[in-house]
């Protein structure tokens, strides 16, 4: 019942039939009228925009009855405490305020207010298109307008494992729907890749190459030796794989060589000695190529085997063009590796060629916490980063449900694990690939 007059039917009928109505009682509900509003919602913020829309969160609000939703400040509601509000202008400043009301219809007081610029409009680039040929400026990675951008895109799983992962309708989601700009092709060595059957997986990766390249993005072949640890045990294999690879696709300008994943149990001199070696046979084909190359200690500066980061710092490779690579997994590697990727970054060129949210392991809780400490510094200094890994696996790490993989859908989240609608999130945000 609401304020005012209120009509009522009502239909009452004796054991003998007919109407026996002479008297109707209504009684309100019990106790008296809720008048009090909800609490005034806290923390409003923008999560995510693009050129066209905002996306606001805020803490949700208390009730002395419960609250039933949100009104935003455009008339929008909400049933929970986010909103996607749509329709808007690229490069507009907005300010949204919101509002709780609970069932009776009491409106809280408008939260502080939020001011959020959408985005440019969208280049309609692809970032591949509008990058060009990549090169090494300082300590940075640089696009052909020699301004240095950030690539941030998925690494796939093994490819003699996880190769029905990487396919149109995925390869598609990644660049349509994820926004990524780089596609990391991890070919074991062991393991059962590379080494079991040359020309398999030399074709495999020539494919993906070309996948790649179709839709506008780079690709980092990434050479995944492991075990063992020391890159010089497949030196003579390396020299065969990027030898084909170099001289087949040395016009492209989207491909990045990625030489060792990951040396462990090897001293950072082996590891140097056979970047050096490496890095000519590669230039040899491809006179202008991006090179990559993994540290010790799994690809931390040597971190992990209890050294200092100096250990490279003071014996560089002589190189041109080259970056190293560093890897984390943000709930096994806190602060003494976000410090040492901070500090290595400052002097050398740094692509972070995989890292997860979880352990060490690919496995285990998310600490996104720690990995949003990661992203934040990665996009203040311009790190590139590819995320281990555009799979279906069983692990934390993989981020499409099991089964995924089988099906041909890849777009939104209800495909994903926690880690992969986390990462997703934090690729789609607008790129910065300056042109001027
Ligand atoms: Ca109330
Ligand atoms: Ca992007
Ligand atoms: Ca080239």
């Amino acid at each position: 019942m609401t304020a005012g007059t209120n009509k009522i039917k009502a239909i009452a009928t004796t054991a003998n039939g007919g109407p026996n109505l002479d008297r109707l009682d209504v009684e309100p509900p019990s106790g008296p009228p809720d008048t009090e509003a909800p609490s005034q919602p806290q923390n409003l913020r923008s999560t995510g925009k693009t050129s066209n829309s905002v996306t606001l969160e805020w803490d949700a609000s208390t009730d002395n009855v419960g609250v039933s939703g949100y009104v935003l400040s455009g008339g929008q509601t909400a049933t929970g405490t986010t909103a996607t509000v749509g329709g808007l202008q690229p490069n507009t400043a907005y300010t949204f305020t919101v509002q709780a009301r609970d069932a009776a219809g009491n409106l809280s007081p408008a939260s502080a207010p939020v001011s959020v610029t959408t985005s440019p409009p969208s280049s309609g680039g692809r970032p591949a298109d509008v990058n060009g040929q990549l090169h090494v400026c300082g300590v940075k990675l640089c696009n052909q307008y020699n301004k240095p951008i950030q690539l941030r895109g998925m690494s796939t799983h093994g490819i003699q494992w996880y190769s029905q992962c990487i396919k149109t309708a995925s390869l598609d989601a990644l660049v349509s729907d994820w926004g990524g700009d780089v596609l990391r092709v991890a070919m074991y060595i062991q393991e059962g890749g590379y080494e079991t059957n040359p020309r398999k997986f030399t074709d495999m990766m020539h494919g993906y190459i070309e996948e790649a390249t179709k839709r506008g993005i780079y690709v980092l072949v990434d050479w995944h030796q492991l075990t063992p640890g020391d890159p010089n045990a497949n030196l003579a294999r390396a020299k065969t794989f990027f030898t084909e690879i170099a001289q087949r696709h040395k016009d492209k300008t989207n491909i990045i060589y990625d030489i060792a994943n990951e040396p462990n149990n090897v001293s950072w001199a082996k590891v140097k000695s056979y970047a050096e070696q490496m890095i000519p046979v590669i230039r040899a084909q491809d006179a202008d190529s991006l090179i990559v190359s993994g540290t010790h200690g799994w690809s931390t500066f040597g971190i992990s085997d209890g050294q200092d980061v100096t250990s490279v710092l003071n014996n560089k490779v002589n190189a041109t063009n080259f970056m190293y690579s560093f890897h984390f997994y943000a709930n096994s590697h806190k602060q003494e590796y976000i410090n040492a990727l901070s500090r290595v970054a400052d002097e050398v060129p740094v692509f972070v060629t995989e890292f997860g949210t979880q352990t060490a392991s690919g496995d285990g809780g998310n600490d996104f916490a720690t990995s949003q400490k990661y992203i934040d510094l990665m996009a203040q200094k311009k790190i590139s980063w590819t995320n281990w890994n555009f799979s279906d696996d069983n692990r934390s790490g993989a981020v499409f449900k099991g089964g995924t993989c089988a099906g041909n859908s890849f777009t939104g989240t209800g495909v994903l694990k926690p880690a992969g609608v986390w990462v997703r999130d934090r690729m789609r945000t607008p790129d910065d690939f300056p042109t001027s």
